[in-house]
């Protein structure tokens, strides 16, 4: 089996994104220790610290924001930071080549009872003239991402990386390696399988809603097949899940805090997953447009998300642009 480094080498990365990449492994390897420890070192539970993003921060949620602090500000190809965790942008050496912006652990909520989480990050091209004391320089479309990825902490620890060039997997070995196991990931392009968020039906669109309604008739409606569903409320076990075997995640815009297109994160997961979701041959939306074309106005910007399977994303796509003929139809 491969390890990522030769991997790397082998499809001619830059040395210093390279290099970067392994640093971002070194500290998600000391996160995987940490969370392996769970309660016998203390890191389980909440902190009496509110995010910048209004929610109650996990007392390991701020560990993984500091272990990735700490190795990335001390890179010199790392220009700058931007984390779902803080506040502000980071500093590290304005000389850097790179911006590295993170959810450091995403599904956090699932920690206290011994479920996937993981890393989620996005590597930026650093722009030097534009300095780093504001948002500015972070604010690229998902397009512009150099590399995206995450780190799955579940019963085996996996890497899943694209650098541009398709999804590839890595799987943490015993020595601490990252090894190739699953090499250029494509997501099946139909599927029965869908996640959301039920509990939040009354406050979607009318689109939203019929699309779902549609989906629960099963083989019985005019989708002319059964779906079955998941939830495991971290995207980034649900995406996992998706890049595996096929599926729709959705997190859509809802009536609870109108003002905000989504509750998921534009930069820290927005971003990096539709980048893999698409390398990966599916299709990354807002339900009206493709995520990676918004263009980011502020670092924390919320999104609505709708991705994973090509014609099923297309088909609630579909519902969101014809929605008043769909229900005139249906009367
Ligand atoms: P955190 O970023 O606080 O860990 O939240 C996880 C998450 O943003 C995303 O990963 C899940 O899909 C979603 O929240 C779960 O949301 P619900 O609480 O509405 O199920």
């Amino acid at each position: 089996m491969q390890l990522l480094s030769q991997f790397l080498r082998r499809e001619q990365l830059d040395e210093e994104l390279t290099d970067l990449i392994a640093t971002l492994m070194v500290a998600c390897k000391e996160i995987t220790l940490k969370l392996r420890q769970g309660a016998i070192s203390g890191v389980l539970g909440t902190t009496t610290d509110v995010n910048v993003q209004g929610e109650t921060q996990k007392k390991l949620d701020v560990i993984s924001n500091e272990i990735l602090k700490k190795y990335l500000q001390g890179h010199m190809t790392v220009a700058g930071l931007a984390s779902e965790e803080e506040s502000e942008p980071v500093l590290a050496n304005p000389n850097g080549k790179f911006l590295v912006v993170f959810d450091p652990l995403d599904g956090s909520s699932n920690i206290d009872i011994n479920v996937t989480v993981g890393t989620i990050f996005s590597i930026l091209e650093a722009n030097p003239a534009e300095g780093y004391h504001d948002e500015a320089p972070y604010l690229q479309n998902g397009r512009k991402q150099l590399a995206a990825g995450y780190v799955l902490y579940g019963p085996s620890a996996l890497l899943v990386l694209t650098t541009g060039n398709g999804v590839n997997m890595f799987t943490l070995s015993e020595t601490g390696d990252f090894l190739l196991t699953r090499e250029k990931v494509m997501i099946p392009e139909e599927t029965q399988e869908f996640a959301i968020n039920m509990s939040n039906y009354r406050h979607w669109e009318p689109a939203m809603r019929t699309y779902i309604d549609d989906l629960l008739e099963g083989v019985d409606g005019v989708r002319g097949k059964n779906y079955n569903m998941r939830w495991v409320a971290a995207m980034v076990a649900e995406i996992h899940r998706i890049l595996t075997r096929g599926g729709i995640f959705i997190y859509p815009w809802d009536t609870r805090v109108p003002q905000k297109p989504g509750k998921l994160r534009l930069m820290y997961e927005g971003n990096p997953m539709s980048m893999l979701i698409e390398q990966a041959g599916g299709l990354a939306t807002n339900c009206y447009s493709n995520i990676m074309d918004v263009e980011p106005q502020d670092i924390h910007e919320r999104v609505s998300v709708a991705l994973g399977s090509k014609a099923e994303v297309a088909t609630l796509l579909e519902y969101h642009q014809r929605i008043d003929s769909i229900i005139d139809n249906k009367h």
